[in-house]
Formats: structure tokens, C-alpha cells, sequence
């Protein structure tokens, strides 16, 4: 069967035809991205109203792709109290926040605590705001400084409030290339692990890849099949986000920023090979706002949301520091010809805008 007349007849991709993709027209891609985006959610398109928070940017390891952590001598370096990250949450619940998503770097000064209490905290004052929280990079640092078991931490986690995990630190599954861009960190086969793990636990959680960097497009189709795996084993992640790499201010250097053509591109592969998968997120904070109403056409059904501040792609060249105004994401989804669907962070869907 050739891959045109597989395309066709919704049969699942293997790796091999999968890498062919990327040979294929991007406006044939799209046809076929998009039949599967409207059959599953017709011109729904998903966003959240929610807060990003970064409570701290220290961090022990040295991922060379970021450009939001500071070594311990950093002058910029941060770390937010309790009651920092409290009155943040207090002041975006009246802009109607459903969620609040946190993602910290690997600070080895602040203990445990400091990391599991907040949730706690946010969920006794603000008990109908879902907290997104703790990569699996977190917990696997989490687990190792404190000897845990990721068994243990997932258990800390859902008793102090936790209701799903965000998908960071997958950044790119090949063993090879992640030595280079994060050797150190949470390995490949903990980051599926702890997902595995979560996911058995009954909770979900979303995946994300980071592209646009030292990887190939083998890198990634690898990367997404290593996915569509452990999702066809526990069907726990909600969505998938693919990263567009930002590059300044790290220590990659890659000189030559993806063209829109191959971000699309990835966008629609993923909705084709990822077909265990109901959302695709084209996050707007790292395909710009203008790539993700485009990708809209090319299988993304979401947007990601709102955000209101967001240090860690803002910090590599992102324009997404100051979030967006809903009205003026509304508008934006409905003028490029979809109908705004606002969700929770578990896609129960709560108003069609
Ligand atoms: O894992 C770091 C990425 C991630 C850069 O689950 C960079 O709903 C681009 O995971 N260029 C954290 N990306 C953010 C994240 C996320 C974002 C939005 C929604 C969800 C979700 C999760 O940020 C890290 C890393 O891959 N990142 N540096 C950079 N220079």
C-alpha cells in the first residue's frame, strides 16, 4: 500500500512512511491533517483562560537550549515566596483564570517543601482553580535530591492538590541529541516513566516536543512514535505541543530559526501520526499568535490560552511575556474562521465564545 493510499484509508502509520511525510506537499499535508482535525472537532477550536507561573529560576542543571535559568551566582536569579505566588493567583483569579500552570527550574536551595506546600495553599483558598503542575523533570530532580521514588512524589503530589501535569522536559526523546542539549536531566525513558506512572496513578498529562534546534525530522517522528506508544499502553495525555526552539540567549546558537513551511509541516505530521491523540496544541507563545491561527488549517484544535506572563519562552525571544487579552484571542480564532470554544484544563468544554 503506498503512503498516499494509506493517508486515505486512516491506516496507522508506521516510523519509515511517517518520515516520508515531511517529502510530501505542505498543502497536501494540510488536507489531510485538517480531515482528521474536523472529524474529531469540526471548527471547534480550544483556549483556557489561565495564569503561567515561573515561582523560581535557579536551577541545578544546564539545559543548553534555556535561556530562563540562573546558575546560583546569577545576579538575576529569583525565587518567589509563598505568599508571592499566592497573591499572583489571588490577583488573576479576577481576571476569571481557570487554571494556574507552574513550572519552576531545579532550585536544590529551597527543599521540598517549598515546591509541594504552594499547591496545597492555592487549592485550600482558590479550590475551584485547576493547578497544572511539576514536568516530569521537576519530579525526577524532586526524586533524586530527596530520595523519592516517583511512585512517592506522585502520591505527595495529588495529596497536595496537584490535578494534572504539564507536558515540559520531553524536549527531544533521542537519547543521542539529548545528551547534547540536556545531558544530565531526566533521561528519556524516566520522562515516559513518570507519565507511565502518573497516567497509572489515573491522573492526565500533556506531552510537549521541543524542535527547531540540532534535531532532524527523523528526531522528531521518532520522538512522537515514542508517544503514540505509551499512549496506545494508558491514554492519559490530554494533548500534544509541539515547541518551536526560540533562539536567543542560549547556548545552542543555532543560527537558522525553523521557516513557518516546516513548522506547519510538523503541526499537521503530528495530527496524522499521532492518531491516539485528541488534541494537537499549536501553543502561540513559540509559533507566534499569527503561525497558530494558520496552523488551525494544519490540525491544531488548540491554542493553549490566555497565560498573562510567561518567563521561559519570553526569555529566549518569545513575544509572550504579557500573555494575550481573551476578546482579543476570541476575535482572532473567529475572524480566521473557527468557533472559540473555552475548556478546562481537562477539555470539558465551558463556553463557546
Ligand atoms: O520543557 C525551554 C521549553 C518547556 C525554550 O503542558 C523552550 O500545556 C522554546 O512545557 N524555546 C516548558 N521552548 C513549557 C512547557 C509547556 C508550555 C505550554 C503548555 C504546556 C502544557 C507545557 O519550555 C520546556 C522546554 O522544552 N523551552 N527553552 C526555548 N529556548
Amino acid at each position: 500500500m503506498t503512503l498516499i493510499e494509506k493517508l486515505d484509508n486512516n491506516i496507522r502509520l508506521t516510523y519509515e512512511d511517517a518520515v516520508k511525510l515531511y517529502d510530501l506537499d505542505l498543502f497536501v499535508l494540510g488536507k489531510y491533517a485538517n480531515k482528521i482535525r474536523e472529524t474529531r472537532h469540526s471548527k471547534k477550536t480550544y483556549f483556557n483562560i489561565n495564569r503561567h507561573i515561573n515561582p523560581t529560576n535557579v536551577c541545578k542543571d544546564v539545559c543548553h537550549f534555556c535561556a530562563y535559568s540562573a546558575s546560583r551566582k546569577n545576579p538575576l536569579q529569583y525565587t518567589l515566596t509563598h505568599e508571592e505566588i499566592l497573591e499572583i493567583v489571588k490577583n488573576s483569579s479576577k481576571n476569571g483564570i481557570k487554571e494556574v500552570h507552574i513550572v519552576s527550574a531545579h532550585n536544590p536551595d529551597t527543599g521540598l517543601q517549598w515546591y509541594m506546600d504552594v499547591f496545597k495553599k492555592i487549592k485550600a483558598a482558590y479550590p475551584n482553580i485547576h493547578v497544572k503542575a511539576l514536568t516530569a523533570a521537576e519530579i525526577h530532580f524532586l526524586a533524586e535530591e530527596y530520595n523519592l521514588t516517583y511512585k512517592e512524589l506522585i502520591k505527595m503530589m495529588v495529596d497536595h492538590g496537584i490535578d494534572s501535569m504539564p507536558g515540559g522536559g520531553a524536549e527531544i526523546f533521542d537519547e543521542k541529541v539529548r545528551k547534547r542539549i540536556c545531558g544530565g536531566k531526566v533521561t528519556t525513558a524516566q520522562w515516559l516513566e513518570i507519565h507511565r506512572l502518573w497516567h497509572e496513578a489515573g491522573n492526565k498529562s500533556n506531552a510537549t516536543m521541543l524542535f527547531g534546534h540540532i534535531e532532524t525530522r527523523e528526531h522528531r517522528i521518532d520522538h512522537m512514535i515514542r508517544l503514540r506508544d505509551l499512549q496506545d499502553e494508558t491514554g492519559g495525555f490530554n494533548a500534544f505541543i509541539p515547541l518551536v526552539f526560540q533562539t536567543k540567549n542560549n547556548y545552542l546558537k543555532v543560527k537558522k530559526a525553523l521557516s513557518g513551511q516546516e513548522i506547519l509541516k510538523t503541526y499537521a505530521i503530528s495530527r496524522i501520526v499521532l492518531d491516539n491523540f485528541s488534541n494537537i496544541k499549536a501553543y502561540w507563545a513559540t509559533s507566534t499568535v499569527k503561525l497558530a491561527l494558520i496552523a488551525q488549517e494544519f490540525g491544531a484544535n488548540d491554542l493553549d490560552g490566555t497565560i498573562e506572563k510567561e518567563s521561559i519562552q519570553s526569555a529566549a525571544g518569545a513575544s509572550s511575556a504579557y500573555g494575550i487579552e481573551v476578546k482579543n484571542f476570541v476575535d482572532l480564532i473567529k475572524n480566521s474562521g473557527f468557533i472559540p470554544v473555552e475548556r478546562d484544563s481537562i477539555y470539558n468544554e465551558l463556553k463557546v465564545w
